[in-house]
């Protein structure tokens, strides 16, 4: 399915080059490559809720716990493509003379298909870091092995992503904001729009005066305020969006 989509006159005026993009993506953009999303029916919180497992306090509470749900979660997407979503991304990012690809995801599929430049909100969980040291670690080599592996220095290995109640990378949160406030078109994609401060993006955008698409397959918590929502899969609507480039 790749026929076109009907889009707003104001929409396709801004599907020109010279227009400034902001795209924000969340879980369900990476959905139809077989990531579960996190609160959807087949979420990956269904077992348990975010902050019994995504907190530091949880990994210190139950490390064997957390440490295995991220290599649960590691193991499925080692086995997963980007999908048509993420390639028209790329598309985008050829396209327009200024855009920004921040993502919320943990998945490296946007670098995968070939995005540059991805600002990852929230970490990536194929990297991981040391509590005591803080040294980064790109795979587990060089680590002591155990469940979770443990730092020479004798610390535990956690995956380095954004748990809840912890601050988001500074220079990627502020990067955000400040491309957020300055673009003409903000598109936010597969996300729920529920946890800050990610969500306020699209609100920022909003009020610099920019044009707010959602992409999403059921409505949330800001289709009320944005300008456009475009309701179907993000793997089928940006292949669609595409077309209208000139
Ligand atoms: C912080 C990494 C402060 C880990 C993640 C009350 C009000 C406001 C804020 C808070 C509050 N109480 C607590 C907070 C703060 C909290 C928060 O926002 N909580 C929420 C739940 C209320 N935020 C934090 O803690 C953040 N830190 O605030 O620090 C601070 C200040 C001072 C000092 C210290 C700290 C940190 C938040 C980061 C948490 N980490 N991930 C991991 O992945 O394990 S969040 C996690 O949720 C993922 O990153 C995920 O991307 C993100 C957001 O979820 P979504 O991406 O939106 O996914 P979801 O499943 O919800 O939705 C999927 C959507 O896709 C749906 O809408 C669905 O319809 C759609 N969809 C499905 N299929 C498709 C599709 N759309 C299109 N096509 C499809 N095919
Ligand atoms: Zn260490």
């Amino acid at each position: 399915m790749n026929e076109k989509i009907t889009i707003s006159d104001s929409l396709r005026s801004l599907l020109s080059k010279k227009t400034k993009v902001v795209v924000l993506t969340g879980a369900g953009i990476s959905a139809e490559s077989g990531v579960p999303t996190f609160r959807g029916k087949d979420g990956l919180w269904k077992k348990f809720r975010p902050e019994e497992l995504a907190t530091f306090d949880a990994f210190m509470a139950n490390p064997k716990l957390v440490w295995e749900w991220y290599e649960y979660r590691r193991k499925i997407i080692e086995e997963i493509e980007p999908n048509q979503g993420h390639l028209a991304l790329v598309d985008f990012q050829n396209y327009f003379d200024k855009f920004n690809l921040i993502t919320q995801n943990v998945d490296g599929l946007h670098h995968k298909a070939g995005s540059k430049n991805v600002v990852e909100l929230h970490g990536n969980i194929r990297r991981n870091k040391c509590i005591r040291c803080g040294k980064i670690y790109e795979s587990l080599e060089g680590t002591i092995e155990g469940t979770p592996p443990r730092c020479p220095c004798g610390g535990n290995i956690r995956p380095d992503v954004v748990w809840f109640g912890e601050m988001l990378p500074q220079d990627a949160i502020n990067h955000a904001f400040a491309v957020s406030s300055e673009c003409n078109l903000f598109f936010s994609i597969g996300t729920s729009a529920v946890v800050h401060p990610a969500a306020s993006l699209p609100l920022i955008a909003k009020r610099a005066g920019a044009y707010v698409v959602e992409v999403n397959i059921s409505p949330t918590e800001i289709t009320h305020l944005v300008d456009e929502s475009l309701f179907g899969k993000a793997g089928e609507i940006l292949p669609s969006l595409v077309k209208f480039f000139k």
